[in-house]
């Protein structure tokens, strides 16, 4: 997609020299020849791309060591961001983008004879997350860097991502990610850093000085290698550092059995500590017993920690000053074994007491949490940890016993709280409660959106907020508006910066000044065609992919993030439907507005019910197509392959956002926020922060419905009867008839009945209690979009509304209140 429209980061520093055109020209031709061992005739487009890569990592490198060498001569504070996803994304546009030399690469490559787009579509992403989660990682990242703010993000070099997805007959099918078989040109690997990281085996105490030291004897030891990936603030000539931890053999072990004649042992013994490192897990929500994920998220946990124990002796500071020097932010709970882990460190390897030691871990780590649902909440069994981490499970029972002890000073006599607030769960099988550990051993606890923060203080962590109150605080998400309208959006970003300048892209807050353009009839005019533009740009995506023939002046309505039943993808399927049935049934169809009904997102591999309401979409959308009295009017499509490439295409092209969860359950939503970014008007629940964007955009530009999380909360304990309100709606009863009947599946006919079953069962997330507030909502949605003065109207109005969005406003917030840094000037 070439709009031949670029938008430059207004650039303070040296873009002259990074980005001049022949020099460009020349470092692409050496590149081609000396990492691709090609010359130009005959260099497929692959290679050209990993030339342009080594050619722009050259020169991110330069700004590298810069900062690198400014960091360590300041001492500065530094902030380690601890998370087993980064779902970063495509690198090459957007390093391009930070560097300011997206316009000059673009003009030495097309001298060559090439296409700069091609060449950024040929990098395969990595995908190193399942979703929001990762991808806020991702996010605070770039804004760390462009905030100048001292970073390092710690997490893991799976080597096979996220799956990515195909549709077979409808159904999804998983693909093995294998992102690095063709060498990833974005990372410097460091071997010359390693640290061993134990596993299993057993602990001996003994008299030691008159103190009582505990030694760790492992049954198994790893060695933990870093692939550093550079990250370049926009515009500033600050890069950061992603450490990305694989799991390796170490070679002493190897070398020894070797030589006893246990080769193959040896090799064995590889192989085994690798698997550590192999694969990514989908966020299935089930806890089974998966030793690898407890391995993956101590594992790289390890090696952050040791890394920043090396890093700071290095600089000559001690271990007491360790906390004022690190800011530690627990991304969820996966890296949670850190707190155990760094009172192990510092007790048992470097001898501290117990009590400073304690002090130095709490006042390191902040814990933010993600998930309301309990069954997402992580328990690790006992038994588990026993084998795996025998020190650990000493240190955790030893911060249980010491914090109940405080909880029974607060709360005297009230044992059934202790229960509550133990980290050790002890109803049935015996399990360590993962928030409630990251909850003791941080100064800090937040929730990434407001309602998610009260909701989490009022119910799931309740015990934890009454005791300590001042530890709670809201950080309501934010996403990069430089990759999320930028890089991804260049019409939309060159008409924005044509009106008000280029002042947003350092501060998303400019994008106030289109308030006042909001209904100027040709500022109106020009947004439209941005709009269509996209639009056609999608339709042709989708062409390529499913075959399926769109129309770009159809509302193109977007639900894209996982499949989830709380996310409620199968409410809207129910209106895909009941629109198809009225389109059916009325003879003045031109009153029914002409809809494409967009759908993309992964189901994990072992969730029945999401695979099964993917199968669904695909159905209703063929059914759909093959039906003439409708097929003109609405569209029903899949996309597949969720992932940061295809976001990239569809979050331009969305007139409205699906934002539909059971109002209680999601978190935050970050997708929420990169469609309206882009120009879409939300439809959507009172739910994470679908609230906030209401307020700032106003409740007259949001298609507002449904139950609120209190009433859902009362229906539930008042006892939910779907029967009852599918009785009493016709078409309601219409569509699920169908849908059971085997309308869509006549090869099946029952193949649908366990979704059926289920919205009229126990559904904990409510989907018919909203059914007939959503279909009225959606036909106040159609009837906004015939009035195109209007509706864009709105659209202007929300992306200029969105400032408060940014993932830079994020960062500020826990720069102040959670990390104690303080920000650069400029
Ligand atoms: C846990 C244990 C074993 C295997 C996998 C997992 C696992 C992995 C990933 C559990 C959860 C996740 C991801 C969660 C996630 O993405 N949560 C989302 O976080 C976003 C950023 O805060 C929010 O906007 C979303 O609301 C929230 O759902």
């Amino acid at each position: 997609m070439n709009t031949g429209r670029t938008v430059e980061t207004p650039s303070a520093f040296n873009a002259r020299s990074d980005g001049d055109v022949e020099q460009l020209r020349q470092d692409l031709v050496e590149n081609l020849t000396r990492t691709q061992g090609k010359f130009p005739a005959v260099a497929t487009r692959n290679d050209w791309y990993m030339a342009a890569a080594h050619t722009v990592r050259d020169r991110l490198l330069q700004h590298w060591v810069h900062s690198s060498q400014t960091y360590y001569e300041r001492k500065a504070r530094t902030v380690c961001y601890l998370s087993a996803e980064f779902l970063i994304g495509p690198q090459l546009g957007m390093n391009l983008v930070r560097l300011g030399i997206t316009k000059n690469l673009r003009r030495a490559v097309s001298d060559l004879g090439l296409d700069l787009d091609d060449l950024i579509e040929q990098e395969e992403e990595p995908g190193l997350g399942n979703g929001g989660l990762g991808r806020l990682a991702a996010c605070f990242m770039e804004s760390l860097a462009t905030l100048r703010v001292p970073t390092i993000g710690y997490g893991i070099r799976y080597e096979y991502g996220i799956f990515d997805q195909e549709i077979r007959n409808g159904w999804q099918c998983e693909i093995a990610d294998s992102w690095l078989r063709y060498g990833n040109p974005w990372e410097i690997a460091r071997p010359e850093i390693r640290f061993d990281v134990k596993l299993g085996g057993h602990t001996e105490s003994q008299l030691e000085n008159g103190q009582y030291r505990v030694r760790w004897i492992p049954e198994h030891v790893v060695r933990g290698t870093p692939y550093d990936m550079p990250v370049l603030g926009c515009g500033v000539p600050t890069a950061n550092l992603l450490r990305l931890w694989k799991a390796e053999a170490r070679e002493s072990f190897d070398f020894q059995a070797f030589n006893i004649g246990d080769y193959y042992g040896a090799v064995a013994d590889k192989t085994d500590s690798e698997t550590i490192t192999k694969v990514l897990y989908p966020n299935d929500a089930q806890q089974k017993g998966r030793v690898l994920r407890l391995k993956q998220q101590y594992f790289f946990v390890s090696c952050a920690l040791q890394d920043m124990i090396r890093l700071h002796l290095q600089r000559n500071e001690t271990l007491l000053g360790f906390a004022d020097k690190y800011a530690a932010q627990l991304n969820d709970t996966h890296p949670s074994l850190a707190i155990p882990e760094l009172m192990r460190l510092l007790v048992d390897e470097h001898q501290m007491e117990w009590e400073p030691a304690w002090d130095i871990t709490q006042r390191t780590f902040g814990y933010t949490n993600h998930t309301l649902l309990p069954e997402a909440l992580e328990r690790w069994s006992i038994d588990l940890i026993a084998r795996l981490l025998p020190r650990h499970l000493e240190i955790i029972y030893e911060i249980n016993s010491r914090f109940l002890e405080q909880v029974r000073v607060v709360f005297p006599q009230d044992e059934a709280r202790v229960q509550r607030m133990s980290l050790i769960d002890e109803s049935g099988e015996r399990f360590v409660r993962m928030a409630h550990l990251a909850c003791v051993g941080s100064h800090a606890i937040n929730g990434v959106a407001a309602l998610h923060t009260e909701l989490l203080a009022r119910d799931v962590l309740r015990d934890f907020h009454e005791m300590m109150p001042e530890k709670f605080s809201n950080k309501t998400n934010g996403v990069t508006h430089r990759r999320f309208l930028l890089v991804s959006n260049p019409r939309l970003a060159h008409l924005i910066t044509e009106a008000i300048g280029d002042g947003w892209v350092k501060d998303l807050d400019e994008l106030r000044q289109l308030e006042p353009l909001a209904a100027d009839a040709t500022m109106q005019e020009e947004w439209r065609q941005v709009k269509q533009a996209n639009k056609r740009d999608l339709a042709r995506h989708v062409q390529k992919v499913t075959g399926m023939v769109i129309d770009p002046e159809s509302l193109f309505d977007v639900q894209a993030k996982r499949i989830h039943e709380y996310k409620r993808q199968h409410l809207n399927v129910l209106h895909c439907v009941t629109l198809y049935n009225r389109l059916k049934r009325t003879k003045r169809t031109r009153e029914i507005t002409p809809r494409t009904v967009l759908v993309a997102g992964k189901a994990a591999p072992g969730y029945f019910m999401a695979k099964l309401i993917i199968k669904l979409i695909n159905s209703v959308g063929e059914a759909i197509e093959r039906d003439p009295d409708t097929r003109e009017r609405l569209k029903v499509v899949f996309v597949p392959d969720f992932n940061v490439q295809n976001a990239q295409r569809i979050y331009p092209a969305a007139d409205l956002s699906e934002q539909i969860s059971t109002a209680g359950k999601e978190a935050s939503g970050t997708g929420n926020m990169k469609m309206a970014l882009n120009g879409a008007l939300t439809i959507g629940t009172l739910d994470g922060a679908n609230v906030e964007i209401r307020e700032q955009v106003g409740a007259e530009n949001f298609f507002l419905f449904g139950l609120t999380a209190e009433q859902v909360a009362a229906r539930v304990r008042e006892g939910y009867q779907p029967r009852a309100i599918y009785e009493s709606n016709a078409e309601l009863r219409e569509a699920l008839d169908q849908i059971a009947s085997g309308e869509f599946s006549p090869e099946q006919p029952d193949l649908f009945q366990p979704l059926v079953d289920s919205l009229l069962g126990n559904d904990p997330f409510l989907v018919l209690a909203d059914y007939q507030a959503y279909v009225e909502c959606q036909e106040r949605v159609g009837k906004a979009y015939g009035n195109p003065g209007e509706w864009t109207r709105m659209c202007i109005l929300n992306v200029a509304r969105m400032g408060y969005f940014s993932s830079d406003r994020s960062i500020r917030d826990y720069c102040r209140d959670i990390w104690n840094v303080q920000l650069p000037a400029g």
